[in-house]
């Protein structure tokens, strides 16, 4: 791992404003399963007509992957495993959750169960990450962009135009180097489990339609708590305020921002449709999502309970990453068919994104430690 001991330890990023938040774990607000809880929190609100528009006609989805386990019938305690995450119920964040909570109920005859709290109801990721530490939460699904503050090599991710495609991302987050970033977490208080997708972000704006650099400029947008991200739109002449997640929907409705950055199908399913006119297919980060445990609560496990949640973890992170895929262009054209004007950047447009962000590299690739990005880049083109 000497690549990775050469990254910077002085990381100067925000932690934000986490802990103790976390007291406002209402039971009432757990969504179970199968329930059709009207959503009425955090980032998606939706109580106008129109949001019914959103998934009238479902995306052609892969099923969830048979659960293939030896069903543990031995009393080894029983565990509700409360599980926080940022998106909605209907995100393949969401589904993927409901798919590792069957996983775990159908192989421990029910001693192990899942509680999901949707929609940052229960904090940010950094909120929820500080949750696992603290023991107030057993697990969360956070982007690797705020991770940084613990693992501060993560933020490769959030170098611009890093990954050319999904294969690319596949490419180095299941490679070696891959599992030793996730292990990295050892000690934290949080193990990292699995990585899934987020995806390619794009940006959504109530200004104008990007097409290029210039359009960007003067534009106030929110960016994830994360310093590399601030670089990038600083660097087109945007206006970046880093905001938690669950705050950029009412930032957006009441004029704070004019718009951020997200995959489609956060762009749908947190119904930033309802405050945006414009999304601009730019593709310009690709984030991961980390499926994490409370270290802590993970250690006291049995040892037979370890290796099934990591089993079913392996499960969910393949499931997710297939249907975050299969929902990604049909969320742009749901996005679209709710309202705002959707427009796609072709090759030479994205160069040009591309050449205004190269100075994200010169000021960032020396604090993560040349070689590692280096090594991460050749992974992900296959140089
Ligand atoms: C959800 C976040 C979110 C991320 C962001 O918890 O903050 O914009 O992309 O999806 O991790």
């Amino acid at each position: 791992m000497t690549a990775l001991r050469q990254a910077s330890t002085d990381w100067p990023v925000r932690l934000g404003a986490p802990l103790a938040v976390l007291a406002l774990l209402v039971p009432a607000c757990g969504g179970d399963f199968g329930g059709d809880s009207d959503d009425d929190g955090g980032s998606s609100s939706g109580d106008d007509a129109d949001a019914d528009a959103e998934g009238s006609e479902g995306p052609d989805l892969s099923a969830p992957p048979e659960i293939e386990c030896e069903v543990i019938e031995e009393d080894l305690g029983e565990h509700t495993i409360k599980f926080g995450i940022g998106l909605a119920e209907d995100s393949p964040q969401g589904m993927a959750v409901q798919f590792f909570g069957d996983y775990l109920d159908e192989c421990t005859n029910g001693q192990l169960t899942v509680q999901l709290f949707p929609d940052s109801q229960v904090g940010d990721d950094l909120e929820m990450m500080d949750g696992l530490r603290s023991g107030t939460l057993e697990m969360t699904f956070p982007s690797t962009s705020p991770a940084v503050a613990f693992v501060p090599e993560l933020g490769v991710f959030d170098l611009p135009f890093l990954m050319p495609d999904v294969e690319a991302a596949d490419r180095v987050l299941d490679s070696e180097l891959g599992q030793q970033l996730l292990d990295e977490f050892d000690g934290t208080g949080m193990k990292a489990l699995a990585w899934a997708e987020n995806g390619f972000r794009q940006v959504t704006n109530s200004v104008r339609p990007i097409e290029s650099p210039e359009d960007v400029e003067g534009l106030d947008l929110r960016v994830m708590e994360n310093e590399i991200q601030t670089t990038i739109w600083e660097a087109l002449g945007a206006n970046p305020t880093t905001m938690a997640f669950g705050e950029v929907f009412s930032a957006m409705e009441q004029g704070v921002v004019d718009g951020q950055e997200n995959p489609w199908v956060t762009n749908l399913t947190s119904n930033f449709w309802e405050v945006q006119e414009y999304g601009s297919q730019t593709r310009h980060v690709y984030t991961p999502f980390i499926m994490m445990i409370g270290e802590e609560f993970f250690d006291e496990l049995d040892p037979a309970y370890q290796q099934l949640i990591q089993e079913a973890a392996d499960a969910t992170r393949d499931y997710q990453r297939t249907i975050s895929r299969e929902m990604d262009e049909w969320a742009r054209g749901q996005f679209e068919e709710n309202g705002p004007e959707v427009n796609v950047l072709d090759e030479d447009q994205i160069e040009e994104f591309r050449q205004a962000t190269e100075e994200v590299y010169d000021q960032w690739a020396p604090e993560l430690g040349e070689e590692f990005v280096d090594e991460v880049r050749t992974l992900a083109r296959q140089e």
